[in-house]
């Protein structure tokens, strides 16, 4: 049989696709279901010290390609996702599953890392370095300084496996800078990529943006994305030490964009707009055609192909 497993910092997934953190994975309901699921693991929802409700509504918009969203982290809290990570781990000692984490300050991700390191929990972190929506804070992974201070004081005390999510680079440059950073840090992934932040779109018969916070500005997700989430897979795994692993996100609709994630040399992939659309069966649907292509390649894992995209240099 064809395999789909996958191996992230020594923890091995029996299928390399899962959710992308925000789409389905608010609350226990949509959790439960991602268990119960084909996914190979599931990621929560950003998680802020407190709860919180997010921007106003209409706060996403479906379009022909993807999708827009400024939902403004709206999610219950860390211990929310704490409780439920500890609880599914005592549950299922061996799976891995993802715990995202967005604090809107440095302070607040020290002080839920800190709880994170002083709990029980021994799976993956997300560290969401990315976030495009709320109102008057930047996307820390555009401010590389930033990014250095941040995994500096983060990397003073924490020893569970964690890993960031990065925003789209459009540079070379800002490959090298970023890369550069990552790769003086004992970090087990990166997560490439977040929404293209702060696009707008616009409704010619109303003559409106399409969503209320931030005068309409908002994250594209979805078909739109992929070429630009490929370059950064691929940009970053010609730069980032083998030890850090990628995951692949961004543009995801069937099994031959999973393969050319894998490709560019997404060790995992993460699927977020087109996950909101068909919901828990997507998986089925995506194993089943990524096990065609493969098996018409003659392929029998997904290391066989992994990073190994040809260019016309080669
Ligand atoms: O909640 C959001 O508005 C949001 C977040 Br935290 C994120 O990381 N990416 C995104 O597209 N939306």
């Amino acid at each position: 049989m064809t395999s789909l497993t996958t191996t992230i910092g020594g923890r091995t997934f029996d299928n390399c696709m899962m959710n992308a953190a925000g789409v389905r994975c608010q609350n226990k309901q949509d959790l439960d279901a991602l268990v119960a699921s084909s996914a190979g693991a599931y990621v929560t929802k950003s998680a802020t010290p407190q709860k919180r409700a997010g921007n106003p509504s209409p706060r996403m918009h479906t379009l022909p390609k993807g999708s827009i969203n400024s939902m403004g982290l709206p999610n219950n809290g860390l211990d929310y996702y704490l409780d439920y990570v500890i609880d599914d781990q005592r549950k299922r000692p061996d799976a891995t599953n993802f715990l995202s984490v967005a604090g809107t300050s440095l302070e607040d991700n020290l002080a839920m890392l800190h709880q994170i390191q002083e709990s029980e929990y021994t799976g993956f972190v997300e560290l969401n370095l990315s976030c495009p929506n709320v109102p008057g804070k930047p996307q820390v992974g555009y401010d590389f300084d930033r990014v250095n201070t941040v995994l500096d004081k983060v990397f003073e005390f924490y020893t569970k496996p964690l890993g960031v999510k990065l925003p789209p680079y459009f540079d070379l440059v800002h490959f090298d800078q970023i890369a550069a950073i990552l790769n003086q840090y004992p970090l087990t992934f990166v997560n490439s990529i977040n929404s293209i932040g702060n696009a707008l779109v616009v409704d010619p018969q109303t003559e409106r943006v399409a969503i209320r916070p931030k005068g309409g500005f908002g994250g594209i997700g979805g078909a739109s994305v992929k070429p630009t989430a490929l370059a950064n897979v691929r940009g970053l795994a010609l730069r980032l030490k083998p030890e850090i692993k990628i995951i692949g996100t961004g543009g995801i609709l069937n099994g031959v964009d999973v393969f050319e994630h894998i490709l560019c040399g997404a060790s995992m992939v993460q699927i977020g707009t087109q996950f909101g659309y068909e919901g828990t069966p997507l998986f089925d649907r995506l194993a089943k055609e990524l096990r065609e292509i493969m098996n018409q390649k003659g392929y029998t894992n997904i290391n066989e192909f992994r990073g190994k995209l040809k260019t016309f240099d080669d």
